[in-house]
């Protein structure tokens, strides 16, 4: 292979058609939008020169994600993913105003200012972070199915990274302990088909990620990102087997970053003929199509919409007059 794969890895299932109400698929377009929009906002603000500092990675495109694998989890299920976070933490109930002021730096931020971009964590809604070493938080989101494990407390640990984490020592050895250990864990691998600048096909010497499943005797998947009930479906499928058989999964999801990878890139090693391809299968639109199929009025979308722009213009000035965080470390435990 060697361009980045545009084709479905399948046919839409209209199981996934049938399977959600308006109800349902109205809160979920709802946090797509509401992420979507957060994360323009952010990277508007880090454009106008030093307002955020640090690095910025957005998911813009790849919402149905976090928020279909989120919908299908309960709220105390621990969530651990990659410094391109801001979409996984606010899917797991942290507000806008968290997480911009956080990127800002500032004092109310998530994690007081003190993290930024890549660091967030809520310990109160198991949102254990927001890590920056590529693949080195499989083994923290295995050891956290340990303890659920342990303790029985009928958790299971849902952990997010790229393809290209899947080439790393770290996940080699967390999916190895998950497997060997039957850890109640669901490995999500968001395929956005690059590492930074280098495709799939330059590093990985097959193009399916889930195959890595089978050297360990653990359950896979493998299908496209951009329908949010089916996500859901999917991801909700590895969740039961999880919380009932305390077995884990490596689920790939096929999806696309329509940004760089951070901000500092122009992303030119793809062309604008890709990236229309690929924006033409916005989960967002989908969704949005949807929920016009099944009979949502316009004024209804537009309301929904408008209280979304309020969320994230709110959040936006809450981050803006927040005060900056404290200019040393005052959270050191005191011994
Ligand atoms: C161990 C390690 N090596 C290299 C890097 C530099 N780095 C940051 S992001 C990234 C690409 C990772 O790509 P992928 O896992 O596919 O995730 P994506 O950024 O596409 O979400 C690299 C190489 C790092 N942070 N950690």
């Amino acid at each position: 292979m060697t361009t980045p794969q545009s084709a479905r890895v399948e046919p839409d299932d209209p199981a996934d058609l049938q399977e959600t109400t308006v109800e349902e698929l109205a809160r979920l377009y709802r946090q797509m939008l509401a992420i979507r929009r957060m994360e323009e906002a952010a990277a508007k603000a880090y454009s106008q020169g030093g307002k955020i500092g640090g690095f910025l990675h957005l998911i813009i495109g790849q919402e149905a994600v976090c928020v279909g694998a989120t919908a299908a989890a309960q709220p105390d299920d621990y969530v651990v993913a990659t410094y391109r976070e801001h979409g996984h933490a606010y899917a797991k109930g942290v507000s806008a105003r968290a997480i911009l002021a956080e990127l800002y730096g500032k004092k109310t931020g998530l994690v007081k200012g003190l993290g930024g971009s890549m660091h967030l964590f809520d310990k109160k809604k198991n949102f254990l972070g927001g890590y920056g070493i590529v693949g080195g938080h499989v083994p923290i989101a295995a050891g956290a199915a340990f303890a659920s494990k342990y303790r029985n407390d009928g958790r299971v640990t849902l952990c997010f990274f790229g393809e290209g984490a899947s080439t790393i020592g770290g996940f080699a050895e967390g999916v190895a302990l998950a497997a060997l250990w039957k850890l109640p864990v669901v490995l999500i691998c968001e395929n956005n088909q690059y590492s930074m600048g280098t495709p799939l096909y330059r590093s990985l010497a097959v193009e399916d990620v889930s195959l890595r499943a089978l050297a360990h005797g653990m359950a896979r998947d493998r299908f496209d990102g951009d329908d949010v009930i089916k996500v859901k479906r999917r991801i909700g499928e590895a969740i039961e087997r999880a919380r009932t058989t305390s077995e884990p999964t490596l689920v790939e999801v096929v999806t696309y970053r329509f940004r760089g990878h951070s901000m500092s890139d122009p992303g030119l090693y793809r062309t604008k003929e890709e990236v229309e391809e690929w924006r033409r299968r916005d989960p967002l639109n989908r969704c949005r199509q949807r929920l016009v199929d099944l009979g949502m009025q316009d004024a209804k979308l537009e309301e929904l919409e408008a209280d979304v722009r309020a969320e994230i213009e709110d959040a936006v000035k809450f981050a803006e007059d927040s005060p900056p965080a404290d200019e040393y470390f005052p959270y050191v435990v005191k011994e």
